[in-house]
């Protein structure tokens, strides 16, 4: 079994290249390019009912087929194996494996990930499985979701289940991709699925995906052998003010609160913070909700912290009250995702704008990746997504160039590298995403592959990110 274990050394900072051993990967996530949608006893999940809600997803789109890795797997392997990738991240489908949430495993669910994992070792590539990425059996959703408790117990299950057939291929486990998502996009502003518009059962998702975390690592490490590794994926939000006023100070802490410490409190530190409980108290009864042992539960220790960055957030407390612009980069609608913290404006960072509009500001990685690893010294980091949308397109010649893709890698890599040389302990970089996919309500709209997908024939196309990718990991090292 390969664990992703690397030695980092300090590097000068005017070098170029990455510590020996840094970890070179990609990322997907299961519902976003799995497809097969209904094969070998997959159930629905919550996207699988969103998706196919009209309204819910621009031109209606849905994972039924998506980029059908399910399917073409083989050759995807292939094409990272010719790129060069030392990792791939890759998301368990929970409805897949476990159909409705609970019970035994279906043993042809697991047969995917098995004949996976076979082809990437095969290929000497790592493989990197998140337990979840969004799609919760809409069974559990049914009976309360994340907001009710006992959906954190099916979890760690589900879990045990995963480990025990895999852990003998697996050396590399992450939990949770981006709980904030679920719980404030899920059920606060309801952009993504299951949809609802709830404060309270927000909070309450809040919690339970904590402790689902923390209840899964117990249960990883039970089933797993001693040297495998397990993590937890967050999408840490970098907060900035918007101005020197200490109103906009205020907007920041808030934000930092409810967008950051609600997970690294209890995470890393054993404890929601008294803050975020002042900001929340009116929404949710947390003495209600955080039990005697939750917190000891929550805050296991963790030998990787996987970090998501894609913009900074910049906030700012307008004078009225009132938020006039909630540009937060999180989808629009009327319902404020930012619970107990409403009245909070957004506002892009600069101009320099992706197809998702949202800033291009590679220095927001770096303060994010030296300040965690200052706050949590011994705890590795690991960029488990970064990467950017274009609107990409094939050329009559048949080639996909991106260079405003190559350039936002290359500015992003940079960042990364100047925080290790700053004393960052981070091990290793995973592209958001190898291949175009679902992008949640976006739908196909948006593109974030460094591999192109022609959706009507499935054809892939390594657009001109990639190849620079695969020359940035054969050196170890950014171009000069
Ligand atoms: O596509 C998503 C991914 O599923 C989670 N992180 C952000 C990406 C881009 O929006």
């Amino acid at each position: 079994m390969t664990a992703v274990r690397p030695e980092t050394t300090a590097l000068p900072a005017s070098d170029t290249s990455f510590p020996t051993g840094f970890v070179w990967g990609a990322a997907t996530a299961a519902y976003q390019v799995e497809g097969a949608a209904t094969e070998d006893g997959r159930t629905p999940s919550i996207w699988d009912t969103f998706s196919h809600t009209p309204g819910k997803v621009r031109n209606g789109d849905t994972g039924d087929i998506a980029a059908d890795h399910y399917h073409r797997f083989r050759d995807d392997v292939a094409l990272m194996k010719e790129l060069g990738l030392k990792a791939y991240r890759f998301s368990i489908s929970w409805p897949r494996v476990q159909p409705t949430g609970r019970g035994p495993a279906v043993e042809r669910g697991l047969d995917f990930y098995r004949r996976l994992t076979d082809a990437l070792l095969e290929a000497g590539i790592t493989p990197v499985a998140t337990l979840y990425h969004w799609d919760l059996p809409q069974e559990l959703e049914d009976a309360g979701g994340w907001p009710h408790r006992d959906t954190a117990h099916r979890f760690a299950d589900y879990a045990t289940l995963a480990a025990r057939a895999l852990g003998d291929r697996v050396g590399m486990w992450t939990t949770l991709n981006e709980p904030w998502c679920s719980a404030f996009l899920g059920y606060g502003s309801g952009v993504h699925a299951p949809g609802r518009t709830d404060p309270a059962a927000t909070l309450r998702a809040a919690h339970h995906l904590n402790l689902g975390h923390g209840e899964a690592v117990g249960a990883l490490r039970a089933a797993l052998p001693s040297s495998a590794q397990v993590s937890i994926t967050l999408n840490l939000h970098q907060v900035r003010p918007l101005t020197d006023s200490p109103e906009d100070a205020e907007a920041a802490r808030r934000i930092d609160a409810v967008g950051n410490r609600i997970f690294t409190g209890p995470l890393l530190d054993g404890a929601y913070p008294e803050d975020l409980l002042r900001d929340t108290a009116h929404v949710v009864d947390w003495d209600e909700l955080v039990r005697a042992g939750d917190l000891a539960e929550i805050s296991r220790p963790l030998d990787v912290l996987g970090v998501n960055y894609y913009a900074p957030t910049v906030v700012s407390l307008p004078a009225d009250g009132a938020a006039s612009t909630r540009n937060d980069g999180h989808g629009a609608s009327d319902h404020s995702p930012w619970t107990g913290s409403e009245q909070v404006a957004f506002h892009l960072a600069n101009d320099d704008l992706t197809a998702m509009n949202w800033s291009i500001d590679p220095s927001g990685l770096h303060t994010l990746l030296t300040e965690m690893s200052a706050r949590h010294p011994g705890l590795p980091l690991m960029v488990t997504e970064n990467g950017a949308a274009f609107d990409d397109y094939v050329s009559p010649e048949g080639r996909v160039e991106d260079p405003q893709r190559i350039a936002y890698l290359h500015s992003h890599l940079d960042a990364v590298r100047r925080a290790i040389a700053d004393g960052a302990d981070v091990r290793g970089y995973f592209l958001w995403s190898l291949l175009d996919n679902f992008e949640w309500s976006y739908g196909y709209s948006k593109r974030f592959g460094a591999v192109y997908v022609d959706y009507p024939t499935q054809r892939r196309i390594p657009k001109a990110s990639a190849r620079w990718y695969a020359e940035v990991i054969r050196n170890n090292a950014l171009p000069a």
